[in-house]
């Protein structure tokens, strides 16, 4: 059985960034791109040289025409001059927006990727702690914000922080006294704007706080909906959902107010008031000409894309380091579960013990206590017990979906955590108690567990399951896509197509939760068959409530309450065990 063709969680190469803080870590990914980020600041900065290049031969043009005899002969080439530059600027400026773009784009689908696979390779302990809409929010709206993050966000800033450098680089060209409007700007610029994100900061984070609570609320009820429906709740959920579409209208208006505040426009008026009281002082004294200030005045124009760009998009910026640290936080959160892949992988022979284990889900009270018991390779188990006895979470730790709180599961005398992770579930089928189809073609829904299977293959494990006559009935037999959920079939027909994936798997370890409880007794008949077809030469594992089934099995578990209550055959028990026998009779 080859491990390297199943592309399961765990044998899937997680790529290497630094995960130490949000902005390390985006960094990380943007170093990937080296020569994007040249193009970015190259356009950026030609761009705002050539913007500059106006006002200084506007002012040129404005001197030759004030001499006492003008020379209308310069103004064609300044004119043309002025024409030529503003072309360049307007391929630099595509430079620019193109390279941020691009960024942007790579970024979103690279993190898009880092996060699945994360996510695939995390626990069943994380998973089921964490809200499926929540994770979804994460990996759909945080990963966009985190392109919006460069394109705009970055790009403008980039791109504007050179308008604010020009004026500081081309003043002194008239007079050096004139660099004390743009480079008290720039302080003050930098000044308030490191108070404004810093203000921003929590807000941004509730904006993608609120947003990932109301998907998270918004994807339960939908998943739920046949139980909203049933309880005849739409409007309890209504009222609920407003409430937390309530909270996101909230941060968005915190936000909008924060940004309001943000004095870059009052920064702005003063500097070219200032800067052109300054300039015409200078004039009186003689110490500039009309054509060097109206330039001077063009360029401390400049300082309006700063002043624009900057309340959103450092906004823009901000919510990107929001989402950036959500989806940081996801990914490191830390995964419970060591793959192990130095670990044991022999093939399976099916012998298991179970070593005085107690086990408790991580939020909960002791769940199973005490529990010891052994199999022999091909055995046959039944484990019984009333609903919440522990059955599920028995099984559970075979496979590791979840891990002993104390003692051990041995699998062949090997502690299942020595176990090659991969190698132990490989050899390991279950068919959990709901069982999840995909939507997607019958047949991919068989070949699950097995890529590669061939229509022969799929066909005759769908025959063995007893799955193959139903499938015939379809239109498109073994290519009907199963909508959402499965919904499109019945709970026989889902639990004989699971059977069909474990035939097709063919694993040495076989569990089967509850197999059979939803079926009529025709239906029961062909699912037992199919059951003991499935049985035959592998060690298999039958949660159920059926005598039919419970019989032929060499060992019975009575779990009560956690605990066993008794074990043995079924013979032995209907003597011994009083317990046993109460299962029948309810
Ligand atoms: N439990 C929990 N967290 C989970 C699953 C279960 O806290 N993720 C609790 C609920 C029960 C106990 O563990 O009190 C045992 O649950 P099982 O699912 O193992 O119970 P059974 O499989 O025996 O019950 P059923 O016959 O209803 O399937
Ligand atoms: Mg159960």
């Amino acid at each position: 059985m080859s491990l390297l063709t199943s592309p399961a969680e765990f044998t899937i190469k997680r790529p290497a960034f630094v995960r130490t803080s949000a902005i390390r870590w985006v960094f990380s990914h943007v170093t990937r791109h080296n020569w994007i980020i040249l193009m970015v600041f190259l356009g950026a900065f030609g761009n705002a040289a050539l913007a500059a290049m106006v006002p200084v031969l506007v002012g040129d043009a404005f001197n030759a025409m004030l001499q006492p005899l003008p020379d209308v002969s310069v103004l064609l080439p300044l004119a043309l001059l002025i024409g030529g530059t503003q072309v360049v600027r307007g391929v630099l400026q595509l430079g620019r927006n193109f390279g941020a773009e691009l960024l942007g784009q790579r970024l979103e689908a690279e993190i898009r990727d880092e996060l699945y696979i994360s996510l695939l390779g995390k626990s069943m302990t994380f998973h089921s702690l964490q809200p499926v809409g929540d994770t979804m929010a994460r990996a759909t709206n945080d990963v966009r914000e985190i392109n919006l993050m460069f394109n705009p966000g970055m790009n403008l800033v980039i791109g504007s922080f050179f308008f604010l450098v020009m004026p500081i680089l081309a003043a002194p060209r008239y007079h050096p006294a004139l660099l004390i409007t743009p480079v008290l700007f720039a302080i003050a610029y930098f000044a308030s704007l490191a108070r404004y994100l810093q203000n921003l900061q929590p807000i941004s984070d509730e904006v993608r706080a609120a947003f990932g609570n109301m998907n998270s609320h918004l994807s339960e009820s939908l998943d739920g909906v046949e139980t909203v429906k049933g309880a005849a709740q739409e409007n309890a959920e209504v009222e609920r959902f407003v409430v937390n579409a309530k909270r996101v209208r909230d941060a968005f208006i915190t936000q909008g107010d924060t940004e309001a505040r943000f004095i870059a426009f009052l920064l702005y008026g003063i500097a070219i008031a200032g800067g052109l009281t300054h300039a015409l002082f200078l004039f009186r004294e003689g110490l500039l000409n009309t054509g060097q200030v109206i330039a001077y005045f063009g360029l401390l124009r400049m300082l309006d894309f700063p002043t624009f760009t900057s309340t959103w998009a450092y906004t823009q910026v901000s919510m990107g380091l929001a989402s950036a640290r959500r989806i940081l936080e996801l990914l490191n959160r830390k995964t419970d579960l060591d793959q192990n892949t130095a670990g044991h992988t022999g093939e399976m022979k099916g012998e298991i013990e179970f070593k005085n284990i107690n086990f408790a889900y991580p939020d909960g009270s002791v769940v199973l206590e005490n529990i010891s018991f052994k199999v022999k390779p091909g055995q046959t188990v039944a484990v019984v017990g009333q609903t919440g006895a522990g059955k599920t979470s028995l099984v559970r730790l075979l496979n590791r979906t979840y891990d002993v709180t104390s003692g051990q599961v041995l699998v062949d005398g090997i502690d299942v955590r020595e176990w090659n992770l991969a190698s132990l579930r490989s050899q390991i089928s279950m068919i959990e108690q709901d069982i999840f189809l995909f939507s997607r073609s019958i047949s991919d829904n068989l070949a699950f567990g097995k890529p590669g299977a061939t229509q022969d293959e799929v066909e005759s494990a769908a025959k063995a399951a007893q799955a193959h006559e139903f499938i015939e009935t379809f239109e498109k037999s073994y290519q009907t896509v199963i909508g959402e959920r499965g919904v499109t079939l019945s709970g026989g027909q889902r639990q004989r197509l699971a059977l069909g994936r474990a035939f097709l798997t063919d694993p040495h370890i076989l569990i089967l939760d509850d197999s059979t409880s939803a079926i009529d007794s025709a239906t029961e008949d062909l699912i037992q068959r199919a059951i003991s077809a499935a049985a035959k030469g592998r060690t298999t594992f039958i949660i159920t409530h059926r005598l039919s089934q419970i019989r032929w099995a060499d060992l019975i578990l009575v779990l009560r309450k956690g605990r066993i209550a008794a074990m043995g055959t079924h013979d032995e028990l209907m003597q011994t065990s009083d317990a046993y026998s109460r299962i029948f009779q309810e």
